[in-house]
């Protein structure tokens, strides 16, 4: 799958970005092996390396760069944030829940392995996220892997990741008001970025005040993905179907458009990205680069 990622300034964000791909997906190689039994880690290795823009783990190596750290030591912990992010989306799938047949431009894992090996590869590509944290992580104390892995698993769990989409599930069909909405996003999506930056820079040596500073830097952000998504569904759907199916599609769902106003919507999504890289502000500029770019990137992007 081709990955579309533009340039921001002088910092070439798209060249960054496949080269950080290019390192995490020889790492996610190399952490899960095709190995017995067969069909397990086929299904498992067939999501993990089947493209996907790498977002999280470019986060979470970046973060650890920023603070001073060194890359390697936040590799496992990037490789970890893109096997949960990975297994949400094969769970995500599934007939019982979104019921897709289509995912990063092939078809979905259920649809190649069935039901019952995609469940459980998710099953083994969440425990060995943790499992690959403990084990793999070099150069960083105890104390911090244990952090990390606690951060992780806030982010997935009840607090995290599975809250937000019991949320969403069971908003569908309903009207739900903006403290619901924002619910489900903190928690489906900016949870996970939230994961990504913070694990990053723990594993990187960050003092707590800074370790704040980019979670708020990336709590932003990870609203700002999904109010874009939610402006970009209104956009998309309008000139590639029509606005009578859009009107259809729209009815399940509530987004920020629909409460707001696209406009209020495209302000709230700009306000976020200038509050996230605020965050940034007192970090040396040369260094901050990534972290900009990539906020700019999910403010801004087409798609
Ligand atoms: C996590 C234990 C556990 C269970 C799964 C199904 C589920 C619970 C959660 C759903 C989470 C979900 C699908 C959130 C949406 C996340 C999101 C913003 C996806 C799109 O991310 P991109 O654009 O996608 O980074 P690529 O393909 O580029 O990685």
């Amino acid at each position: 799958e081709q990955v579309e990622l533009k340039p921001a300034g002088a910092f070439d964000f798209g060249q960054y970005m496949g080269e950080r791909a290019q390192l995490v997906n020889k790492a996610m190689d190399e952490a899960v092996p095709q190995k017995y039994p067969d069909t397990l880690y086929e299904s498992m290795r067939y999501s993990l390396l089947a493209g996907g823009k790498r977002v999280r783990p470019a986060l979470c190596l970046a973060a650890c760069e920023l603070v001073g750290g060194d890359a390697k030591a936040a590799m496992p912990s990037a490789c970890a944030m893109e096997m949960v992010h990975t297994m949400s989306l094969i769970h995500d799938d599934l007939p019982a829940m979104d019921n897709d047949d289509f995912r990063r431009g092939h078809p979905t894992n259920h649809k190649v392995f069935g039901d019952d090996i995609a469940i459980l590869s998710g099953d083994a590509l969440l425990t060995y996220a943790f499992e690959h944290i403990a084990r793999a992580t070099q150069g960083v104390s105890a104390e911090r892997v244990l952090r990390v892995i606690i951060e992780l698993g806030k982010a997935v769990g009840a607090e995290g990741l599975v809250a937000g989409q019991v949320v969403d599930i069971k908003s569908e069909n309903q009207e739900v008001g903006l403290d619901v909405l924002r619910y489900i996003h903190l928690h489906k999506t900016a949870a996970l970025l939230e994961a990504s930056v913070v694990c990053g820079a723990i594993c990187g040596g960050a003092d707590d005040v800074t370790i704040e500073k980019l979670r708020k830097y990336a709590l932003n952000i990870g609203l700002a993905f999904q109010v874009v998504d939610d402006i970009l569904d209104v956009t998309a759907t309008t000139e590639q179907l029509g606005k009578t199916a859009a009107k259809d599609l729209a009815v399940n769902k509530t987004t920020y458009p629909k409460l707001l106003g696209l406009e209020k919507s495209k302000q709230i999504a700009e306000d976020l990205i200038a509050e996230a890289i605020q965050q940034l502000d007192g970090f040396d500029t040369d260094k901050t680069a990534p972290l900009v770019a990539l906020a700019k990137y999910i403010g801004y992007r087409q798609n």
